[in-house]
């Protein structure tokens, strides 16, 4: 299947998460600030973010989830498949996700970790696909909102493939 179609340039996804950079470091008090990556999309997202923010205590921890499998559309059964190995007790964490599209694996992450006390609990994601929207999720950071379309390339995949590009692709059917 090509993937020939940028929707988003490696620079304007570069200059984004400068911006959402910023914005994070102005809204956190200072002290470690708990990055959790939700594997495997978000694992380029994350170093770029990253990289971005200025305090030395970022800390970056991950956790891996699967609902897609190879489709296109959410199995809608969401499957921790690895746990996060740290306390986040009266921590301050940001959930770094690449994209959110039903909402599901959100809303499973987050009602997980909030039974675990963190100080604070947020949501970064690059993309947002709004109109596919079925569960409900506040996200406070959000990169680009996007139309109603399959996307590859910057972490995310389709069946695995396409992850290394350094662009956001439409997938074409
Ligand atoms: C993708 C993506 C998000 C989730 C978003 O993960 O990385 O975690 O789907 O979809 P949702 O809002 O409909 O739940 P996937 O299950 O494909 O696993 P992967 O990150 O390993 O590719
Ligand atoms: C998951 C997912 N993975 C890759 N591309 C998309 O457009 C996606 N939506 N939800």
């Amino acid at each position: 299947m090509p993937a020939d179609r940028v929707l988003i340039t490696s620079e304007q996804i570069q200059t984004r998460i400068r911006e959402m950079a910023e914005e994070i470091e102005r809204d956190y008090a200072p002290g470690p600030i708990y990055l959790v990556s939700v594997l495997k999309g978000s694992f380029i997202f994350v170093a770029d973010l990253a990289r971005a923010l200025r305090r030395p205590n970022i800390r970056i921890e991950f956790m891996a989830i699967s609902s897609y499998g190879n489709a296109k559309t959410s199995s809608g059964q969401v499957r921790l498949t690895r746990d996060l190995d740290v306390n986040i007790e009266g921590h301050q964490v940001l959930i770094v996700e690449d994209i959110i599209d039903s909402g599901l694996t959100l809303t499973y992450l987050k009602r997980l970790l909030e039974q675990r006390r963190p100080k604070s609990l947020e949501i970064a994601t690059l993309l947002d696909k709004p109109e596919r929207r079925v569960a409900p999720v506040a996200v406070k950071y959000v990169g680009f909102q996007i139309p109603d379309e399959f996307v590859v390339g910057y972490g995310l995949d389709y069946a695995e493939d396409y992850r290394n590009l350094n662009d956001i692709r439409i997938l074409q059917q």
